[in-house]
This record gives structure tokens, C-alpha cells and sequence, in this order.
């Protein structure tokens, strides 16, 4: 474990990721196991601060968010994520945490990726568990899927694990791509920044419970993986935005087919795929993902970057932010 810093805290920071082909549904919800494979790229931009320490004297953990208690659902699950730590590292102190996200919780933007990817570093260093990168995602996985591609900079792939794994939950982690050869950039559309209606959890549920949708998505996401990887390595761009922004559309196109449908976008996101579409058009290789929420990210070289965001920000209501690739989760020493 690494030295706490200040006060007896330890300190951890992440990025959020993207991804280019999603994570949409579990094949076990405890264990946070997805049904395919994912592939991501971290971001320079929204970092979570995350400062845990042990509170002894305490009969119950303190959760602060962005200055203010966490409640509900969000108290829950840093609760339920910090007992698993204990449970793991054979100890029982309650802990004060203190997390700090630079982005609107809830708004699609990947701030729970970012924000259990700091808090299983922090936690991990902070109870005595590795904080070796590997067992760092697993560890991270379970607090929120995404989180375990954070623990990693630039391209990462999360394996989903064989479905017949002797121990699933040691089989699916994340890693870094070593062989992706594109400088990119992802001009974040920041449409809407209230949180969503339906959680990234229920609505995966939804959809593999009741989509008609789900298998092909499942089966085109698989192919997808294959064929961006190859493109990756490649350095061929054009194949990497296309098989993206077609994966997010099926993506979508599953989750509106479930019952009740699930639709996050909204005229706002048609308005800025539009604006994608015309810049392509132009000869500008630009492509788009949406997650869960109205949000677009547009796909490009990093040297197109600031011509696609002044271009974006012409849609109306939008604010524009320029992100490229970003680093792991780090720990960070203080003073
Ligand atoms: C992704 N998303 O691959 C996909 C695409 C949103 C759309 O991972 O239930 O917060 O905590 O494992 O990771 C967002 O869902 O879900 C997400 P949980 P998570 O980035």
C-alpha cells in the first residue's frame, strides 16, 4: 500500500472514460459482469478527487460529495463499496471519504467511471489491498462497471471474462491497449446537465430483461470489438469512428426497443449527431457517441480538435469541451 498523505488521508485521482464499443447490460449483477467486452478511451478532462481515511471512533462511514453529505442511493453504493474493501482486507474501521467531481454527477458523463475508479484506489491503499493495476479494475468493477477501464490511461479494453470462468470475478478486468496507433481527440456536447431520469444500472437491466433487441446487440458488439481493435493498431481513424458511432446507435437502438423503452437522447442530441453528419459531409472525419444521457462526444483527429469544437458549438444550448487522452488513476502525494 502506498504511504497516506496529510492528515492521514490518502488521496486518489481518475478521468472518466468513453467508450467507443459500450458496456450495456450484466450477466451478474453482483459480480458487475457484463455480457460482452468494452473498449474505451480515458480523458485529460473532469477529474474525480477522491481522499479516504479511517475514522476508528466512528459507527458508520461519512461519504462527502462535492461538499455536500451523499444520501440515498449514492450513500448506498460507496457504502456497499467500502464493506466488500473491509471485508477483503479483514478490517472493520468505518472511513471519511471526500470525493470532488469537476463534472455534473448523473449527467452522462461518466462520472461514476471516474469517481469508483479514485475511490478503489484511495480505499484499496487506505485498508492494505494491492493497488497493483489489474486487481485495482477488478476491485474498481464492482464498485461501477466503467470504473474499471478508468484505473487505465488512453485505450483500454475491459474483458468481459469466459461465461464458464472457474473464478468470473478474477477474469474480468480492464487493460491498456498497447498497439493503438491514433492520436485522437473527443469534443464533449454538453447539451443538458441535470441528472438523468432512469439510472445506467436500471436501464441496462431493462434492456436485457425485456429488449427483443439485446442479442443482436450483444452479437454486433462482439464483431465490433474485433474489427476496432484491428483498426487501432492499424491507425486507421475513419474504420475506428464508424464502428463507434455505429455501436452507440445500437446501443440505443436496443434500449429503446425495451419495455418500458429507455431514450436518453433528445432533440438537442439529433441536432448535434446532425451537425457530425455535416461535418463528415465537409470531409472532416468527425463521429459521434452518446451514453447514457442526451450528451454527444464527437470522434476526431486530435489536430481536427478545435475545428470540430467551434463547429459544435453552434448548436443551440451547447457548451463545448475539448478532451484527448488522459491518464490512469493516480495517487497523489501531497504538500
Ligand atoms: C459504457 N455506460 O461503456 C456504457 C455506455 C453508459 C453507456 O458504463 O451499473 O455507471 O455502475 O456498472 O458503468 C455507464 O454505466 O454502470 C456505462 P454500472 P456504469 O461506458
Amino acid at each position: 500500500g502506498a504511504e497516506p498523505t496529510g492528515e492521514g488521508r490518502t488521496v486518489a485521482v481518475a478521468h472518466p472514460n468513453i467508450a467507443l464499443v459500450k458496456y450495456w447490460g450484466k450477466r451478474d449483477e453482483r459480480l458487475v459482469l457484463p455480457f460482452t467486452d468494452s473498449l474505451s478511451l480515458t480523458l485529460d478532462v473532469f477529474p474525480t478527487t477522491t481522499s479516504v481515511r479511517l475514522a476508528p471512533a466512528a459507527g458508520s462511514d461519512t461519504v462527502v460529495m462535492d461538499g455536500a453529505p451523499a444520501r440515498g442511493e449514492q450513500l448506498r453504493r460507496v457504502t456497499a463499496f467500502l464493506d466488500l474493501v473491509r471485508e477483503r482486507a479483514g478490517r472493520r474501521e468505518r472511513a471519511v471519504v471526500d470525493t470532488r467531481n469537476t463534472v455534473p454527477v448523473g449527467a452522462g458523463l461518466a462520472s461514476s467511471a471516474s469517481g469508483f475508479a479514485a475511490l478503489a484506489l484511495a480505499a484499496a491503499a487506505v485498508y492494505g489491498l494491492p493497488t497493483e493495476p489489474r486487481a485495482l479494475s477488478r476491485l474498481a468493477r464492482r464498485g461501477s462497471g466503467s470504473a474499471a477501464r478508468s484505473v487505465f490511461g488512453g485505450f483500454v479494453v475491459w474483458h468481459a471474462g469466459p461465461v464458464d470462468a472457474l473464478d468470473p470475478d478474477a477474469a474480468s478486468y480492464a487493460e491498456p491497449l498497447g498497439d493503438a496507433y491514433i492520436d485522437a481527440a473527443l469534443v464533449a456536447v454538453v447539451l443538458e446537465a441535470g441528472p438523468k431520469a432512469v439510472s445506467s444500472r436500471e436501464a441496462m437491466r431493462r434492456t436485457v430483461a425485456t429488449s427483443p433487441r439485446f442479442p443482436e446487440w450483444v452479437a454486433a458488439s462482439r464483431a465490433d470489438l474485433t474489427r476496432m481493435r484491428a483498426a487501432l493498431r492499424a491507425g486507421d481513424l475513419e474504420t475506428v469512428g464508424g464502428i463507434a458511432e455505429r455501436n452507440a446507435i445500437g446501443m440505443h437502438a436496443a434500449m429503446e426497443a425495451a419495455s418500458p423503452p429507455v431514450r436518453y437522447l433528445t432533440d438537442a442530441s439529433a441536432t448535434a449527431l446532425g451537425t457530425v453528419h455535416e461535418l463528415r459531409r465537409e470531409g472532416v472525419g468527425a463521429w459521434a457517441t452518446m451514453d447514457a444521457g442526451p450528451n454527444v462526444k464527437v470522434l476526431c483527429a486530435a489536430a481536427d480538435a478545435e475545428r470540430v469544437a467551434a463547429r459544435m458549438a453552434t448548436v443551440p444550448g451547447a457548451r463545448v469541451v475539448v478532451a484527448r487522452r488522459g491518464p490512469g488513476a493516480t495517487l497523489r502525494t501531497e504538500g
